[in-house]
């Protein structure tokens, strides 16, 4: 088994807040006397770019540790000491005075970082309501339908017509779904970017996998343009940097 890469130097979020120039790097709220020194466990995969994208969006500091899912490096001890599943992504968080907290399921890591933040969830009535309708349809649908149907499109070796023509069919029901949505509001929670949004980005950039084509879908190709533009949704699908899994 080969050892983990070491952690790089931590990223600062790449956040743009107001009135700063696109790109401009600033201390995340992480990092200071009182603040968890965070870990990302995760590769260039859609599911670990969820949390990427969140902690860049969020300003946070953050290392990033590759797990190489191709070599299997999920199954090292110390990647299943932190999930037993075996499955990336994993945020810890190492707090002064306190056990590390170890989080896996990118749901419930955008859950809490967006609790624990106050940003990118209203905190109660209606709005929260309908934005997290929308993340369940993206983690319980969206998600796991492409990854379906980018195995058998293209992973598999031996991929049944009848098998890859189901699959894509389930991820076009979403595709209809999301556009509908997002042709009567621009984001997938109503008016504000919510971790709805930033759950169904890094699925959507792999639309290929699933034999979709974004021109046929205007609603959604042009939210994806909106995220597309957000230099946090940017900096985060860059993590872990040099990793490629398409
Ligand atoms: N429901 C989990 C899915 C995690 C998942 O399947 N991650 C993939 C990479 S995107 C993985 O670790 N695959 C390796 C494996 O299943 O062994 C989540 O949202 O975090």
């Amino acid at each position: 088994m080969r050892h983990l890469p070491h952690p790089g130097p931590p990223h600062k979020g790449a956040y743009k807040g107001e009135g700063e120039a696109e790109g401009t790097h600033r201390e995340g709220r992480g990092g200071g006397p009182f603040d968890p020194v965070r870990r990302l466990y995760g590769w260039a995969t859609p599911n670990s770019q969820r949390v990427s994208i969140m902690l860049e969006e969020l300003g946070l500091a953050y290392t990033a540790h590759g797990v190489n899912i191709r070599a299997r490096e999920q199954f090292a001890p110390e990647i299943l000491a932190l999930n037993p599943y075996g499955k990336i992504p994993i945020l810890v968080e190492t707090r002064e005075n306190a056990a590390p907290l170890v989080l896996f399921e990118s749901g419930a890591i955008l859950l809490y970082l967006a609790e624990n933040h106050g940003r990118f969830l209203p905190g109660q009535g209606d709005g929260r309501a309908t934005a997290l309708s929308w993340l369940m349809v993206v983690l319980t649908s969206l998600g796991p339908f492409t990854g379906q149907a980018h195995h058998w499109t293209e992973l598999a070796a031996d991929s049944p017509d009848v098998a890859q023509t189901h699959a894509v069919a389930l991820v076009s029901r979403v595709y209809r779904l999301l556009d509908a949505r997002l042709a009567q509001v621009p984001h997938l929670g109503g008016d504000a970017c919510s971790i709805a949004d930033i759950a169904a980005y890094p699925w959507v950039a792999r639309h290929g996998w699933a034999r979709q084509r974004l021109d046929d879908f205007p609603a959604l190709a042009a939210w994806f343009a909106r995220l597309t533009a957000r230099p946090g949704v940017r900096a985060g699908m860059a993590v872990p940097a040099g990793a490629i899994l398409e």
